[in-house]
């Protein structure tokens, strides 16, 4: 049985503090030692007796290596995305807290000494030194460039924001059907992508974690809350622009303050009565949240971790519909990524996870409807709120259970379901209370039928010709697959509350 560490000196020595990403992610790793360790206490108490492996595991962060450019680091301090960095931060955390063996790497020059030459390439030539690779897309690039990747690719897992869909992640598929891009068509199994929010069940979710409070804070946060105080999401000043209408709005019911980023002499371009703090540090932030009742977002940054910490601390997230939803199709932001995801509200997974009351999500091309919506949430009670998956301890119970049995088999909780034409099999299952689960496909995949075929929305029946259709390509099983002519043929299955990753018994 690995020991469980919760003394994380080792680990914040590794990581180092060469640059200001780094400085980040250790501030972060301090700052919530005494959450992990408790969240590890309680973990162990509950699965005592289970049997685990000790894994050696490489974690290559390729979006930080001076390689691959580095523009994050730069930028940490001026306004820039933190979201990445608070997710790597708890990867680490979490990978080390569970005891395994881990090694660090943050340059192409690391991940070679991690990697003896020869080791990789294929046919093998010894043993590799490692049971499990977390990186990056930036860092599979590099594996490929620099060592050719060949070591068997089953070790690897894709760190991945947005996910990556089973039609673009295979190679023949893409090209031929026009779903190639820069990043997708590796071939992977979809699961070895681990996303920051569980968009698709193609794929697996890793998250990340929210600060929790502890009794004495909740209490202050009760006593200390100001009705009438709004915080607006966005470090940068361009996410506020053209929203001067809706702020006026906002501010003759409320005090607006903000955490833009600026340099010295020029102050940033908002509304002069916006109370701007300039960029905070993450625990300033966290204490202003606990005072303010409100937080906005204007459509920008997508699915960040600003939301959930602003619920955390009892805020009402206020945010905007998308319709028609964004998409790679339709948005800038989204274009080049692989997956077609249809991102309805600025922070989908807020919305549709969480929603009312801590959540309300609106067009705010109606002045009235978003007014309604302030109106509404004055007269609201709210208070903090965590889903259990974005808790210290329910991204250990997560991550514990992907890595000691990664697939869930548990056939007792496969349900079998005919989508309605032009839906997937994520909302289908997502309509009867359950999830889609990739795993279970190749066990349906046997109906009676004439043709076996490469798309990615099979096994699925014709809505005209009532014809069956199998997959041909394990590889695109799609739980995210949609088609206007086709009925598709769902597994799905239950999930835990909180902890939508898991079966009920997976554990
Ligand atoms: C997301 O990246 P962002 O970094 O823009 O996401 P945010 O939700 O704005 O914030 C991330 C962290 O920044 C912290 C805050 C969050 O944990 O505590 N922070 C802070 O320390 N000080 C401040 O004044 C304000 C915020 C997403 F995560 C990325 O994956 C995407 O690439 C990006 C674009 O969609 O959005």
């Amino acid at each position: 049985l690995p020991k469980r560490q919760v003394n994380l000196s080792l680990l914040l020595e590794r990581v180092g503090s060469g640059k200001e990403s780094l400085s980040f992610m250790r501030r972060r790793m301090r700052r919530l030692t005494a959450q992990w360790a408790a969240a590890a206490r309680r973990l162990d108490e509950r699965l005592r007796g289970q049997y685990r492996e000790q894994k050696r595991i490489l974690v290559h962060v390729g979006f930080l290596t001076e390689e691959s450019g580095d523009v994050f680091s730069p930028k940490v301090l001026k306004g820039g995305p933190l979201g990445e960095m608070v997710q790597w931060a708890d990867i680490l955390t979490t990978l080390h807290v569970l005891g395994h063996n881990l090694k660090i790497s943050l340059s192409v020059k690391e991940l070679s000494l991690g990697i003896p030459p020869g080791r990789g390439s294929c046919p093998l030539t010894g043993p590799l030194p490692f049971d499990l690779i977390y990186t990056d897309y930036h860092g599979l690039q590099q594996m490929k460039q620099h060592m050719g990747l060949s070591f068997r690719q089953c070790h690897i897992r894709v760190i991945d924001t947005f996910g990556t869909e089973p039609a673009y992640n295979n190679e023949e598929y893409s090209t031929l059907h026009g779903y190639r891009t820069n990043w997708g068509y590796w071939n992977l199994n979809c699961k070895q992508y681990m996303t920051m929010f569980p968009h698709t069940p193609d794929n697996s979710f890793m998250g990340f974690v929210t600060e929790e409070l502890n009794q004495t804070e909740r209490f202050k946060i009760k006593r200390d809350k100001v009705n009438n105080m709004a915080v607006v999401y966005g470090k940068e000043a361009s996410m506020w622009k053209g929203e001067e209408k809706l702020l006026t709005i906002l501010h003759h019911y409320m005090d607006i303050h903000g955490t833009v980023y600026y340099e010295a002499q020029r102050p940033p371009e908002v509304p002069a009565f916006v109370r701007n703090h300039g960029l905070l540090p993450q625990q300033e932030l966290q204490q202003l949240l606990r005072k303010a009742k409100l937080f906005l977002g204007f459509g920008f940054p997508y699915e960040g971790p600003a939301p959930l910490e602003a619920i955390a601390n009892g805020c009402v997230f206020l945010q905007p519909k998308f319709s028609p939803p964004h998409s790679s199709l339709n948005h800038e932001f989204f274009r080049g990524k692989p997956t077609s995801r249809e991102v309805s509200s600025q922070h989908p997974y807020t919305e549709q996870y969480i929603g009312k009351p801590h959540v309300i999500t609106v067009d705010f091309n109606s002045s009235q409807e978003f007014e309604t919506a302030v109106q509404d949430i004055l007269k609201e009670k709210v208070e903090p709120f965590i889903p259990y998956e974005y808790t210290c301890e329910g991204m250990l119970e997560r991550v514990n259970a992907y890595i000691q049995h990664q697939v869930c088999r548990h056939f007792s909780a496969l349900r079998l379901f005919l989508s309605t034409e032009a839906s997937s099999c994520v909302k289908t299952c997502r309509d009867s209370g359950l999830i889609c689960e990739p795993a279970y496909f190749p066990f349906i995949n046997n109906m009676e039928s004439l043709e076996a075929e490469k798309n990615h929305v099979f096994p699925a029946v014709h809505v005209d010709r009532r014809e069956c259709f199998q997959q041909k390509e394990p590889l695109l099983f799609s739980c995210a697959g949609v088609s206007a002519k086709h009925q598709r043929l769902c597994p799905c299955r239950d999930y835990l509350h909180g902890q939508v990753a898991l079966c009920r018994d997976c554990l």
